[in-house]
């Protein structure tokens, strides 16, 4: 089994690696994060972000899981994930196997797909997306890279959601509707028109927050 290594260790990690373990493709190696916050599912601590390169090099552990998750600003996150990837780590897709996938549904590299989460025919997904647990997008929805469908959201379909976006939990998007990059759709928003602008939507039906 390839070895893997999670970055992060607070609550997403936890996630990530309990669908690593019901995978069995992969040795959870063990985890990076400033702080050491002791076992985290039986998985050790390794250090800070400063080991990962020595890991690639001395320890044969090419492959890694972005376990750092998102509400709203992912610029920590993302810059993890360009370095470790400059490194040479590989984020495969992580799917847990209790998500269901249908037909022509494309992941991207380092996406997580939790549990109970359901993707329909057609639709893809970006690279170092979240889809939460139990979320819903359906057919054809295009989602960009850094995109977080937080727990129990509902994508009708056909939505585009653009890059750094976070959809809340148990937000509705209705049908063909576009959501522009870096928007916050707050928990139990429903969207029934385009979302052009960046900024955060509550209500139902939702309405831009003016700061
Ligand atoms: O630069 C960093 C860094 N900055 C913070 N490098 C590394 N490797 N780790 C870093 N961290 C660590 O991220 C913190 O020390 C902490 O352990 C972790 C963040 O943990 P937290 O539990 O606060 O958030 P999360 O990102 O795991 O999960 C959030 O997002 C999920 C999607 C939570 O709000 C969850 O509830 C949510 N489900």
């Amino acid at each position: 089994m390839d070895r893997i290594v999670i970055i992060g260790g607070g609550g997403h990690a936890k996630v990530v690696i309990s669908i690593l373990k019901k995978l069995k493709r992969f040795e959870v190696f063990g985890y990076v994060d400033k702080n050491d916050k002791g076992a985290l599912l039986g998985c050790r601590f390794l250090g800070n972000d400063n080991v990962l390169g020595e890991m690639l090099e001395s320890q044969g552990v090419k492959t890694a899981a972005m376990g750092l998750g998102m509400l709203g600003d992912d610029a920590v996150r993302k810059d993890l994930s360009k370095r470790a990837e400059a490194l040479g780590f590989e984020f495969p897709a992580v799917i847990s196997p209790d998500a269901r996938l249908n037909e022509e549904a494309v992941i991207g590299d380092g996406t997580v797909v939790m549990d109970g989460s359901v993707i329909n025919s057609g639709t893809s997904v970006g690279k170092f997306c979240i889809i939460n647990t139990n979320a819903t997008i359906d057919h054809d929805c295009r989602i960009a890279d850094n995109v977080h469908i937080a727990p129990g959201a509902v994508l009708c379909g056909g939505v585009e959601v653009g890059e750094g976006s976070l959809i809340g939990a148990g937000a509705t998007v209705i049908q063909y509707r576009k959501i522009a990059q870096n928007v916050i759709i707050g928990a139990g928003a429903v969207i029934t028109d385009d979302c052009d602008c960046p900024g955060t939507y509550v209500g139902v039906p939702a309405k831009l927050l003016v700061k």
